[in-house]
Order: structure tokens, then sequence, then C-alpha cells
């Protein structure tokens, strides 16, 4: 899963089309170098990140969805909390929803999942992207993010939402000190255990830079790679990235050594 941010920051908006191009460009491009997904999301969840309208969210995302469904190959996943823009998202053709809340945020969203037949990711977080990085305290932090996931993954079927639609997802970063983060990767077997395909999403975070002397998030590549690799052994079924093609070739590879087996058209 490639990541395509299309907040004001990531592209730069020099006249009317010009950051709805560029995203699309990005997103096409991380398709080729092999993402089987591309996430597109307007609302920074970064730690502390203030809360976007909807409108501007919508004005955001929609366009270069509807782009993206047109000329590229590769699925699209909308990040998003808002059911409203999870629906229009679905409408103009993406068909995973990415909701780092795992649909507690917002009280359509469950409707919305139900209604569209999209695949969902729930993740685990810790608070709200506002408040979460204020002192995260867990007893055991792998059983409780254990528990939570196995909580939402019973909770959407009971609504109707097929077993076959679910991912889960830790929450690297989300609510979590460096300590909690490893242990979650050390212990993901045991998420993956739940019995669905488990999302990692390590790319370029601050805990990478902990690890790295401080390395700021553009030079974090080994440390998403060597967590990538690591998560792959311990049972992740998708990972994601912003540095696409790097991350396709050690995915590429340690699915090889994992399976004792090549395949060759992946
Ligand atoms: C600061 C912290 C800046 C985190 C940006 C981020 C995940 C996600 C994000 C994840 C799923 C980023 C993140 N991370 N969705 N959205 N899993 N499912 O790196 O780990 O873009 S935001």
């Amino acid at each position: 899963m490639g990541v395509l941010n299309v907040t004001p920051d990531s592209f730069s908006d020099g006249g009317l089309h010009t950051s709805v191009e560029q995203a699309v460009e990005h997103g096409c491009r991380m398709a080729e170098e092999g993402a089987q997904i591309i996430d597109v999301g307007g609302e920074s969840t970064r730690p502390g990140a203030a809360p976007v309208p909807l409108e501007e969210e919508l004005r955001r995302t929609i366009p270069v969805i509807e782009a993206l469904s047109r000329y590229c190959s590769a699925c699209i996943s909308i990040d998003t909390r808002k059911a409203a823009v999870a629906r229009k998202a679905w409408r103009a053709g993406a068909v995973m929803i990415n909701d780092v809340s795992a649909m507690t945020h917002d009280p359509g969203m469950a409707d919305v999942v139900l209604e569209t037949g999209a695949a969902v990711c729930l993740m685990h977080m810790r608070g709200t992207p506002e408040t979460m990085q204020q002192h995260p305290t867990y007893d055991d932090v792998v059983r409780e993010v254990r528990d939570y996931l196995a909580e939402r993954s019973r909770y959407a079927p009971s609504l109707g939402i097929g077993h076959e639609r679910i991912i889960l997802d830790p929450g690297i970063g989300f609510g979590k000190t460096l300590q909690h983060n490893l242990e979650l990767l050390r212990h993901l077997d045991v998420l993956a255990a739940l019995g669905f395909p488990v999302l990692v999403g390590t790319s370029r975070k601050s805990m990478l830079g902990m690890l790295l002397n401080g390395a700021p998030p553009n030079d974090r590549l080994e440390g998403t790679a060597a967590t990538a690799v690591w998560a792959i052994q311990q049972g992740a079924a998708m990972l994601r990235v912003h540095d696409v093609a790097p991350l396709v070739r050690f995915a590429r590879t340690a699915d090889a050594v994992k399976a004792g087996l090549a395949f060759s058209a992946c």
C-alpha cells in the first residue's frame, strides 16, 4: 500500500489543478512501482494535528480518487474517519476504507462499510490524533491491542460486514511509546493469529528516528525496510509505505524466503 497524502504540505498548489495533477502522478508512479493499493488521505492524523473540516477533506481527496480510478490500475483506499468522505470516495472508485478510528469516530461509518461492500481496515489508536501521544500507558500493550482488535473484528460482522472484508492494524505510533511500538512489532504474530490480514505502517515514523540517532523522516528508509521484513516474517499481509519501489523489493524477497518459494508473477 502506497501512501498518498493530499494535504496542503504534501503537494504545491501553484495553480487550480496542479496539486491534484501532482497527487495523481505520484499515485500512478507508486502503482507502476508495484503498489497494489493507493491510500489517499486528506486529513493528517499526525500527533497533535488539528481536525480538517468535511468540505475541505472532500475537496482534497475526491478529485484525486476520480482521476486515479480512471488512469491507474491499483486499488484505491480512502484514509478517513468520516462516513461522508468514505461514501463519496467509494462512489469515486475507492474499494477500501482505512479508518484509523476503527469505525468509532463517526457513527455513520459502519453503515457506509455495510452498504458499499468496501473492505475496511480497523486500526488501534489510543485516544485521538490530537491527544494520543500525551503519556500513553498500557499494562500489556500486546494484549490490549489484540483484545481491542478482536472486539472490533467481532462487532463489524455482527452488523453484517463480511469477515473477508476486514483488515486489522496495530496502529504503530498512534498513542504508543517507542517501547510499545517495539513490543507490538515483536509480537505481531499474536495479532495475525486473530485470523484477519494484518496491515502495518511503520514507514518513516518517529520510532525509527529514535532508533536511528534522530534521523529525519526522509532518512528512515532502512528502518522502514527492517521493520517491514520483520513484520512479514511475523505474518503481516500488507505494508503501508511511502517508498514503494524499494519496499516492494524488500517485501518480494522476504515473502519468497518466508514461503520457501519464488512467486514470479507477484
Ligand atoms: C505522523 C504520524 C505522521 C503518523 C503521519 C503518520 C497509519 C495509517 C497513518 C498506519 C493505517 C503516516 C501516519 N499511519 N493508517 N495512517 N495504519 N491503517 O505515516 O499505521 O502517514 S498516518
